[in-house]
């Protein structure tokens, strides 16, 4: 493999600020992009980077970007400084009906943000230095890839705290780590380190805090090389038994997208618009 494409480069990009609108700027997150790399962090680090409303609001505009964005092919998820990737959604904006900022009514608007992640065609990267608990625990597993630095740690704090994940916090957590584990996960709300997360499948490598960054971009630059859509789809097979309808609904529209590109898809809209019957006898119907 390395024969043909060569030596992936180590080095740090150039990031550079995305999505700067000055009527409209970012006030809990940074958006960077670089190489064909969207970098999505939370910038709240003064309560390792928990979430409100607003925060998952901006996370969803810039993830929204990321997908649009023909030249990103993977995104970096990740906290502000060394001390949290997230400790989940923030406890001083917890209301009756959830959580709530701005507006008076709560919202529970991180699973939309779950979902967007899960559904996203590109890969999505959780690089995590610190704590990733409660929500924030959900939200690095329901990322595509999870690179964890040597402090990082991992668990769910919900029964500790009268909250509780029962959605892909419990289904996808039960896919990484087994039904046991993710039993003990929830009912005990311990947590674990780094390399206790990498045996349980929670992780996908541990790498020195220095390093974190540096490998993070050496797993996305190896990725880009390969082939967008193969990624597409392997994306949305894998998500597709356990998403259910939407997980199909997902991969079926990538077969949409691949027949629009065949002379077959075209043909019927050619004749359409010619005002002409469709000629498809010219096409196989393949075994
Ligand atoms: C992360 C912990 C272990 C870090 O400990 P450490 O390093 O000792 O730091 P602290 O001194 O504790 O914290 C530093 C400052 O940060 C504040 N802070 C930290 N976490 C939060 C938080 N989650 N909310 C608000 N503030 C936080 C501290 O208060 C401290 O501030 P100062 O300096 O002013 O004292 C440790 O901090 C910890 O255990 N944090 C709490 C972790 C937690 O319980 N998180 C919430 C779990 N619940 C959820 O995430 C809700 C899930 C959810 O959103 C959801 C799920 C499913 C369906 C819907 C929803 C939904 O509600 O939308």
């Amino acid at each position: 493999y390395h024969r043909v494409h060569g030596e992936v480069p180590t080095y740090i990009p150039d990031w550079k600020l995305a999505l700067d609108d000055p009527a409209n700027p970012f006030t809990d997150i940074i958006y960077e992009k670089a190489e064909g790399i969207a970098k999505i962090t939370i910038n709240r680090p003064e309560r390792r980077n928990a979430f409100r409303p607003q925060t998952v609001k901006e996370l969803m505009r810039a993830f929204n970007d990321a997908r649009d964005d023909n030249s990103i092919g993977v995104v970096i998820f990740t906290g502000k400084g060394t001390k949290a990737f997230c400790s989940g959604g923030d406890q001083s904006f917890r209301g009756k009906e959830g959580y709530a900022d701005y507006d008076s009514f709560g919202r529970l608007n991180v699973l939309d943000l779950q979902v967007q992640i899960r559904r996203l065609p590109k890969p999505v990267i959780a690089m995590v230095a610190g704590y990733a608990v409660g929500g924030g625990h959900v939200l690095h597993m329901v990322c595509d890839l999870t690179i964890a630095a040597d402090n990082a740690v991992f668990g769910q704090t919900g029964p500790k705290v009268g909250s509780v994940d029962a959605g892909y916090g419990a289904s996808v957590m039960d896919r990484l780590v087994g039904p046991k584990r993710a039993r003990e996960m929830w009912f005990m709300a311990k947590f674990y380190n780094a390399t206790e997360a990498d045996k349980m499948g929670l992780v996908n490598t541990v790498v020195p805090l220095e390093k974190l960054e540096e490998e993070t971009v050496k797993w996305c630059r190896e990725i880009i090389r390969n082939s967008p859509m193969a990624i597409r789809v392997a994306k949305s097979a894998l998500n597709a038994v356990d998403d259910g309808h939407s997980g199909l609904q997902q991969m079926g529209g990538d077969a949409t997208l691949l027949f629009y590109g065949t002379e077959e898809g075209t043909e019927g809209k050619n004749a359409y618009l010619q005002r002409r019957k469709p000629d498809f006898s010219r096409f196989p119907r393949l075994p």
